[in-house]
């Protein structure tokens, strides 16, 4: 088998998507979601200008030549856009195995682990009320995790929480989002909220939060210790990772488990991490990590120390990439949770898909490859349309981290 053709799609079913298609001679097709949310363009270019022409001729069923090549034969190895590349033409080579082999991923990975995928979903308020109102709707759902954040009182706008109605959604058309952040308020904040959930819901849900890296260490630690009574499943990114060893300060202080990661790219973002045990749950995800070949050697190396994992799973990974992830997830031994906010309909009917939620878990389905496809006229109904992530700044003024 050879491939023939690598074209790239760019749509916006309700938000933007990119997506490699790898076709080869036989007329088998892979897909692979290549989606790095308001920087869409630059991997499409990556992919179209610098991937798709290398492909061309090549056995698609050599996928680790194919990783090794485009990873260390570009000499400029890693980084989020580089990986996003690797990570869609990984997934897509999976997708043609599966699809030649007439089996699913998750049989090709060793087959299931457990008997479904355990997802958490997003409760998220302007306020205390209304947040609690959104996590009652998960629990009548089903869902056995879920993740709370909420406006915080006098602080303008915060991470979690949308300015329009609906889904939430941090990207925005024209101008840049400028959120305002104060530590102090949210510090205040925070654990009340947790004590409000198990106050009316008890302990029988897993609550989760993320602190999208707004905390120094000690402010991290302190939080964590604060909210060590409300039990959680896992705090996420209490603060930036780019130096890893910050984390041992958080340790030192708390019980409360970590998680760590969607914007890793590579075994390299989270190895001390791992190694030292700094955290509890790893997040990277195959569309941003180099695909399947690369994360089930993050996934190994972390259930050495007994991390476990916790795809990121935002909407702004393609309805591919939570295909792709739910067989993964099935699989890998170390399994701790998968993240899922569910799409606008308009992106379920580009992409059509074999994958299913039923009340609180979900399962990847049994056609061959990773079960996802895409339905090109009707992307192509649905042209880019530019948006970016937010920022966020202090009272002061001072650029934060969003
Ligand atoms: O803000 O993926 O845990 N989930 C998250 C996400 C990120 C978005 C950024 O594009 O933090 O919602
Ligand atoms: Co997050």
């Amino acid at each position: 088998m050879k491939i023939v053709r690598a074209d790239v799609i760019v749509t916006c079913p309700g938000r933007n998507f990119v997506t490699l298609k790898i076709v080869t001679d036989e007329g088998l097709y892979g897909i692979g979601d290549a989606t790095l949310n308001g920087r869409e363009l630059a991997v499409a270019s990556y992919l179209k200008d610098h991937v798709c022409p290398t492909l061309i001729g090549r056995d698609p069923g050599r996928i680790e030549d194919i990783w090794q090549y485009l990873y260390k034969g570009a000499y400029w190895r890693r980084g989020p856009v580089t990986m996003t590349a690797i990570g869609a033409v990984d997934m897509a080579l999976w997708d043609i195995l599966g699809k030649a082999a007439n089996l699913p991923l998750y049989r090709l990975l060793g087959g299931a682990s457990r008997d479904s995928v355990m997802v958490y979903g997003h409760a998220t308020g302007r306020d205390l009320p209304e947040a609690l109102e959104r996590y009652a709707e998960h629990v009548e759902a089903g869902y056995k995790a879920i993740r709370i954040q909420c406006g915080i009182p006098n602080m303008g706008s915060v991470y979690g929480v949308s300015k329009r109605a609906g889904a939430y959604e941090p990207a925005t058309k024209g101008a840049v989002d400028e959120q305002s952040w104060s530590t102090e308020k949210y510090l205040d904040f925070v654990p009340k909220l947790f004590e409000a959930v198990r106050e009316r819901f008890g302990f029988d849900t897993h609550l989760l939060h993320d602190v999208h890296h707004r905390l120094t260490p000690i402010e991290a630690a302190r939080l964590g210790k604060a909210v060590e009574p409300y039990r959680l499943f896992w705090l996420e990114d209490p603060t930036p990772a780019e130096n890893q060893a910050a984390f041992r300060l958080i340790r030192e202080h708390t019980v409360t488990p970590i998680a760590v990661g969607e914007v890793f790219n590579s075994i390299w973002d989270c190895k001390q991490l791992i190694e030292e045990q700094l955290v509890d749950y790893i997040r990277a995800t195959l569309t941003h990590a180099g695909g399947i070949t690369h994360l089930r050697r993050v996934a190994d190396l972390a259930s050495l120390y007994q991390v476990r994992t916790g795809c990121h799973g935002a909407s702004d990974l393609s309805p591919v990439c939570m295909g792709a992830a739910l067989h993964f997830d099935l699989w890998v031994p170390n399994f701790g949770v998968q993240e899922y906010m569910g799409y606008p309909e308009a992106a379920l009917d580009v992409f059509p898909h074999a994958w299913r939620f039923e009340r609180g878990v979900m399962h990847p389905g049994e056609a061959p490859g990773h079960g996802v496809d895409i339905d090109e006229a009707l992307a192509a109904r649905y042209p880019y349309d530019p948006a970016w992530l937010p920022v966020a700044r202090l009272e002061d003024g001072t650029l934060w981290n969003w």
